[in-house]
């Protein structure tokens, strides 16, 4: 296998996922425009996972992942867009710009989110009624729903709970590292992957969510998040249960590389063609923004 420059990689699988997502949003109704407002920038790293994990199983037709991988951005921009909502995080800015509630309004914000959300699944659906694309469409659900990034936001906006390691797995876990390792897992289904390489992609998967995730947390202390609006330290400052505040930058650090190092581990048993999530995972580990 070549040697991959994730960069570049991640640049051009990038640019064909912004231009898909800017075609499921032209020539619609006007709310679409609104909702693309949101959808409309980001690093799109869950689509990016699906199409390379669908490459790197063998999958050649673009056209069978890419509706899927754009629909996993859509769920993940209408999580984004409730979590800045002032009745959870109460976030003015996203993505470098004015969260959806302070662009328009919240009720504008809140149907954005839910018109996001249904519509993923109306291109999940697009194509064939294959048994995979069935399982892709339980599999999602099972990921985002209240087995997973639900109860991850229902448990990160919990107040006194003590910032403890089994409380910060658990949190990890649901908010991120399931609908990062989902995300991995469709472009497998898609390509038509054995049951058990599914379940070490899967191991994989969640090593590098919850190494997404320890290094979000590490950014919002020494990261640049500044630069986009956001505040800095901000979830230090309201007593959230993150990375550093349980283990210190330093340990959080240390056990960054730990699950960056796992997931290559699950990923080196794939087989080569799986290089280029091991150099995405490192891109994640070293990332600085
Ligand atoms: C059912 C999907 C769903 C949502 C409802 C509001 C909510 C419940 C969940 C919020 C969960 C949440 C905000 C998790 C944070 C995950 C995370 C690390 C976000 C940052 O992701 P990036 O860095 O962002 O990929 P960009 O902007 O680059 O896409």
């Amino acid at each position: 296998m070549q040697d991959i420059d994730i960069i570049s990689y991640l640049q051009s699988k990038k640019e064909l996922v912004d231009a898909a997502l800017l075609k499921f949003f032209s020539d619609r109704n006007p709310f679409f425009d609104v909702m693309y407002y949101s959808v409309g920038s980001g690093k799109r790293i869950r689509p990016i996972l699906a199409i390379a994990s669908y490459e790197s199983s063998g999958g050649r037709n673009i056209d069978e992942i890419m509706p899927i991988a754009c629909g996993l951005e859509l769920i993940h921009t209408y999580s984004l867009i409730h979590d800045d909502l002032p009745a959870m995080d109460n976030d003015d800015f996203r993505r470098g710009k004015a969260s959806a509630h302070r662009k328009y309004d919240e009720a504008t914000a809140i149907l954005s989110g839910d018109g996001l959300f249904a519509y993923a699944f109306e291109l999940f659906s697009m194509g064939d009624n294959s048994p995979e694309r069935l399982q892709v469409i339980s599999t999602v659900s099972e990921a985002v729903g209240p087995k997973g990034v639900v109860y991850g936001q229902v448990l990160d906006i919990a107040e006194s709970q003590e910032p403890c390691p089994q409380t910060l797995r658990r949190i990890h876990m649901n908010k991120t590292a399931k609908f990062i390792a989902v995300s991995m897992k469709v472009g497998a289904i898609m390509a038509r992957m054995s049951k058990i390489r599914l379940s070490a992609l899967y191991d994989a998967g969640i090593y590098l969510g919850m190494l997404f995730q320890y290094t979000d947390d590490i950014l919002d202390v020494v990261g640049k998040k500044g630069e986009l609006g956001k505040t800095p330290g901000k979830d230090e400052a309201s007593g959230k249960i993150t990375a550093p505040a349980v283990y210190g930058i330093e340990g959080a650090r240390f056990r960054a590389g730990r699950y960056a190092a796992l997931a290559k581990q699950r990923l080196s048993f794939l087989g080569a063609e799986f290089n280029v999530l091991a150099k995405l995972t490192d891109f994640v580990l070293n990332r600085t923004y």
